[in-house]
C-alpha cells in the first residue's frame, strides 16, 4: 500500500493511560509495518498545567476536555476516543488485527473498554471526596470570554456526568467486577496462544497487547494485584522489557512523580 501524505496529530500526555494505550499501538503499528503507519506527530497537553481546559482545546479539539484525541484535516471532526483512535489505526494497519486472532483481539478491547480505568487507581481522598469540578472553578473567574465559558461549562457538565456515580461502593464494585472479567479473559488467551513468548499470540505484537500492557502496568503499579494474575503480570513484564515499550515511556513509568522533573520539560517525550 502507497504511503498517503495526511498529518495526524496526537493531543498526548505521556502519564494518561489512555493515551499511553494510543502511543503504544502508533510505535507497534509502525515497526510491524513502516509502509502503511500512518504519519502521526506527538503533540503534549499538559495535564498538569491544565492546557486540557484552554478555550482552544476545548473548542477545537475535544469538548470533554480530556486526552487522547487525533486531529487531522483529513478529518471532518477530531477522534476523542482512544478507542476510536485504535479502530482508525487498524483500518489503515490491518497487521494489528489479524484475521485469525480477530474474535479474540475484539472481545479482550471490548472488555478492556467496558470499564474506565480511574475508578480502581484513585487515591482514598479522591475517594472519599470525588475528583474535584476544576471546571466549574475555573468558572468563577470574571473574565472569561464568551466562548471559553460556554465550552467549560459543557466540561464542567461531562465531569459531573462521569464522576458523580462512579465512586459510589457499588459503582467501584462493578468496575472491579469488569476488571476481573477481563483479566479472566486475558489470562485464558495467554494459556491459550502465548507459549512463552512475549505477546499475547506469540512472536507478533496486536493491537490487544498495546492496550492491555498499558492497562495492567498500571495496575501493577498502584498496587491492585488483588485483579490481577500471576500470568498476566509475568506477560506484562515481558513487554516492559521490550524496547517498544520503552520507544514510547523512555524507561519511565505510566505515573508522574516529582524525580521526573515538570512534564513540559521532558526531552524526549
Ligand atoms: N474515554 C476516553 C478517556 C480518556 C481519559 O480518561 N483521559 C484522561 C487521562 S487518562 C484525561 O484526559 N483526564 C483529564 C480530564 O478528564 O480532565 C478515552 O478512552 O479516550
Amino acid at each position: 500500500m502507497a504511503a498517503e501524505n495526511d498529518v495526524y496529530t496526537l493531543h498526548y500526555f505521556p502519564f494518561s493511560l489512555y493515551s499511553l494505550m494510543v502511543r503504544f499501538a502508533l510505535v507497534i503499528g509502525r515497526r510491524l509495518d513502516p509502509e502503511t503507519a500512518p504519519n502521526v506527530e506527538i503533540k503534549l497537553v499538559n495535564l498538569h498545567r491544565e492546557e486540557n481546559f484552554s478555550e482552544e482545546y476545548l473548542t477545537l479539539v475535544n469538548s470533554k476536555g480530556q486526552v487522547p484525541a487525533l486531529t487531522s484535516a483529513a478529518f471532518a471532526s477530531p477522534l476523542a476516543e482512544s478507542y476510536d483512535i485504535s479502530k482508525w489505526l487498524c483500518q489503515k494497519q490491518p497487521e494489528l488485527i489479524p484475521e485469525e486472532h480477530r474474535e479474540t483481539i475484539q472481545s479482550l478491547m471490548d472488555k478492556l473498554y467496558s470499564f474506565h480505568a480511574k475508578t480502581l487507581t484513585i487515591g482514598s481522598d479522591e475517594k472519599k471526596h470525588g475528583i474535584p469540578n476544576r471546571a466549574a472553578e475555573l468558572l468563577e473567574q470574571k473574565d472569561l470570554a464568551e466562548p471559553h465559558r460556554r465550552a467549560l461549562e459543557i466540561k464542567s457538565v461531562f465531569h459531573d456526568l462521569r464522576h458523580n456515580t462512579v465512586f459510589t461502593p457499588s459503582g467501584i464494585k462493578d468496575v472491579e467486577d469488569k476488571a476481573r472479567m477481563f483479566i479472566q479473559e486475558l489470562d485464558k488467551t495467554l494459556d491459550e496462544e502465548n507459549q512463552g513468548q512475549r505477546w499475547i499470540f506469540g512472536k507478533r505484537p496486536t493491537i490487544a497487547d498495546a492496550h492491555a500492557t498499558v492497562m495492567v502496568a498500571r495496575l501493577m503499579e498502584v498496587k491492585r494485584q488483588d485483579l490481577l494474575t500471576e500470568r498476566v503480570q509475568e506477560y506484562t513484564r515481558g513487554v516492559l522489557a521490550s524496547e517498544e515499550w520503552y520507544e514510547v515511556t523512555h524507561g519511565r513509568a505510566t505515573r508522574w512523580n516529582a524525580s521526573m522533573g515538570h512534564v513540559a520539560d521532558l526531552n524526549p517525550l
